[in-house]
């Protein structure tokens, strides 16, 4: 009786500590949106997306009710001209990450219903291949560097 109260605690044990892990997998750093006009009709977000697990992690897609629909986008150079390419998913590679910046990788936000404020946050969901999602909030922040990346909103 004792012996199999023990088993069943050690198994409720390593069961917490599984589930606990399974959320340490991805981790999410230095997100903020690039603040917009009022009446800008795509914004957007930058984060370093951190992969501690030791499987390739692949984003498949964002959500957020705040928009009409978010996309995966690279900057790329096209024949001498900044391109912003969309992406199925992004991969993030197993114990390395991603970092999403401007002339980058970015998740651009189309269609706000309102255009958010500098200091609000933003709520996403973040979807991967794995069957993991994470909840995340992003700040809304200036671009510190002004300039050399207008290129962004310029191709919508
Ligand atoms: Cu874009």
């Amino acid at each position: 009786m004792k012996k199999s109260l023990n088993v069943s605690l050690i198994f409720i044990l390593l069961h917490l500590f599984s589930s606990a892990h399974a959320h340490q997998q991805v981790s999410v750093d230095n997100a903020w949106v690039r603040s917009a006009p009022p009446g800008a009709d795509v914004l957007a977000a930058y984060m370093i997306i951190k992969n501690k697990s030791e499987e390739t992690i692949t984003l498949t897609g964002v959500s957020g009710s705040m928009f009409g629909r978010i996309e995966i986008h690279r900057t790329e150079m096209h024949e001498g001209m900044m391109k912003m390419i969309p992406q199925e998913s992004m991969s993030v590679p197993a114990g390395g990450s991603v970092t999403l910046e401007p002339g980058g990788f970015h998740l651009m936000l189309i269609g706000p219903k309102t255009v958010p404020k500098e200091g609000e946050e933003i709520d996403l969901l973040l979807q991967f291949s794995n069957g993991h999602s994470q909840r995340i909030k992003v700040p809304v922040k200036a671009d510190k560097n002004k300039g050399g990346v207008m290129e962004e909103h310029g191709h919508h």
